[in-house]
């Protein structure tokens, strides 16, 4: 069906350096050349392509935006584009990239101590070593502030009880970033593969994210060092900082996803002959065409706008969830309507609509459920927060 040549109706990517150029066109053909002729063996054996790991580092996509020994520094407005490609790929692709660098690499490099910082972050950046992060529990999903996970001083260690389910990366990860309630509040460690008591266990069954490893990490009285303790990370503020910085790559992220539907639908719709005609001659086909069109566009607006305040510095939460609850929702029915235009054929792995619906099923779910940003931005517009009943 010929190559992906990027959807940008209005010319936002107009605004883009040279160098951000460049680097849209890196990543497409790595994601091209690389990614999508292992995908479908990967997506039906439920794996991610570890073996893509170390170029994803030498080309700087991980943790690009990250400020630390070994990262590439790059700008938030780039990191979004990265993750924009990566998840034209799949969901799954930028899901390795969101959590290594923005749920891994970001809190080492904002909380760790300088020796955290020299000894992980180079590692990360290259992809030599992979991170997870643990902060959703069985029983604690939307409400993490109520963990039970729970790391007790004893002298200068410190012994961690619990689990952590739906981690991504769980069974690659050489080390997890675990948030663990304390007699100080909620604090952060990194707690390497190899620490007795500490094991994980994937999660099978999945429709959605195929080529993503999800998975659990249980901890059975881990014994830790305090240099394992993220000492800037303090409270509850901490982890959700960081989910700030992961909501703001999937809300660029699923811009690449429906790009790559709307693309397949139209060709398709050209080339579908039905009544004796291209199905995109009948009207309600280029109805559906251009409502995909018009809210890819919208979104990639917002998007290109959240960047550059970003990069000015500004980095508002609401305004995070606001991009992350539209653009995923967005995208999921883009998905949809390009399913529904490619017919019959819309259900088999041929077509990519089909899979990325799967896979946005899932991030319309994980980094805060679309109702919780619903929330979130309804606690700002109203100065009153309605996450629990009121009196609890
Ligand atoms: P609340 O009282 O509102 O907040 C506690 C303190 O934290 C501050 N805060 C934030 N700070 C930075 N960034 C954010 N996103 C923040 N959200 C809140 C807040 O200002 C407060 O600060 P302070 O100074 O007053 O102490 O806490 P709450 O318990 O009422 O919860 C609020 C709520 C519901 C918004 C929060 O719990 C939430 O966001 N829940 C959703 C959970 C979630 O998104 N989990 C994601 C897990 S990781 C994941 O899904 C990875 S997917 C990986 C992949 O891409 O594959
Ligand atoms: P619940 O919190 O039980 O929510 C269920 C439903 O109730 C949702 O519709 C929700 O919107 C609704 N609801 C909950 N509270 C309210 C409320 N106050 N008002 C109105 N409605 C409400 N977590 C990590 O820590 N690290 C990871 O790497 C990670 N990766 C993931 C990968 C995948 C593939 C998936 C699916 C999840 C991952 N997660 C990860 C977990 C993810 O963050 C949680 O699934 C998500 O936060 C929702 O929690 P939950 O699934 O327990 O749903």
């Amino acid at each position: 069906m010929g190559g992906f040549p990027g959807i940008d109706y209005y010319r936002l990517d107009r605004t883009l350096s040279d160098e951000e150029r460049g680097v849209v066109q890196t990543v497409r053909r790595f994601v091209d050349d690389k990614f999508m002729p292992g995908l479908r063996e990967h997506f039906h054996a439920g794996t991610f392509p570890t073996e893509l790991i170390p170029e994803m580092g030498s080309l700087g996509l991980l943790g690009s935006a990250v400020q630390g020994p070994g990262c590439p520094g790059l700008s938030h407005t780039v990191y979004g584009l990265i993750c924009r490609e990566l998840e034209r790929g799949d969901s799954g692709l930028r899901s390795f990239a969101s959590v290594q660098g923005s749920l891994v690499m970001w809190p080492i490099a904002t909380y760790g101590s300088d020796e955290q910082k020299n000894r992980w972050l180079p590692e990360l950046a290259t992809g030599r070593r992979v991170g997870c992060f643990g902060l959703t529990e069985p029983d604690h999903g939307s409400d993490p502030g109520s963990m039970t996970t729970r790391a007790v001083r004893d002298g200068s260690e410190w012994i961690l009880t619990g689990n952590k389910l739906w981690i991504t990366n769980a069974d690659l990860a050489d080390v997890a970033v675990v948030w663990a309630r304390t007699d100080e509040g909620v604090n952060g460690f990194l707690v390497e593969r190899e620490f007795p008591g500490f094991s994980t266990q994937p999660i099978g069954g999945k429709y959605s994210l195929r080529a993503s490893d999800t998975g659990e990490l249980i901890f059975d009285e881990v014994r830790l060092p305090d240099s394992a303790r993220l000492p800037g990370a303090k409270g509850l503020k901490a982890p959700l900082a960081c989910l700030n910085e992961a909501r703001y790559g999937i809300a660029w992220g699923v811009l690449g996803a429906a790009a790559d539907c709307y693309h397949t639908a139209l060709q398709y719709a050209r080339e579908r002959i039905q009544f004796g005609q291209p199905i995109a001659s009948f009207q309600l086909v280029q109805q559906k065409l251009v409502t995909m069109l018009t809210e890819l566009t919208k979104g990639q607006a917002l998007c290109s706008q959240l960047g550059h305040l970003k990069d000015e510095g500004i980095n508002e939460v609401p305004l995070v969830s606001l991009a992350k609850r539209n653009n995923v929702a967005m995208a999921l029915d883009c998905a949809r309507t390009a399913r529904d235009i490619l017919g019959a054929a819309g259900i088999t792995d041929e077509f990519s609509p089909g899979r990325h619906m799967a896979n946005l099923e899932s991030v319309i779910t994980y980094e805060g459920t679309h109702d919780i940003h619903t929330l979130i931005v309804g606690a700002d517009i109203t100065g009153l927060p309605s996450f629990r009943s009121v009196g609890r």
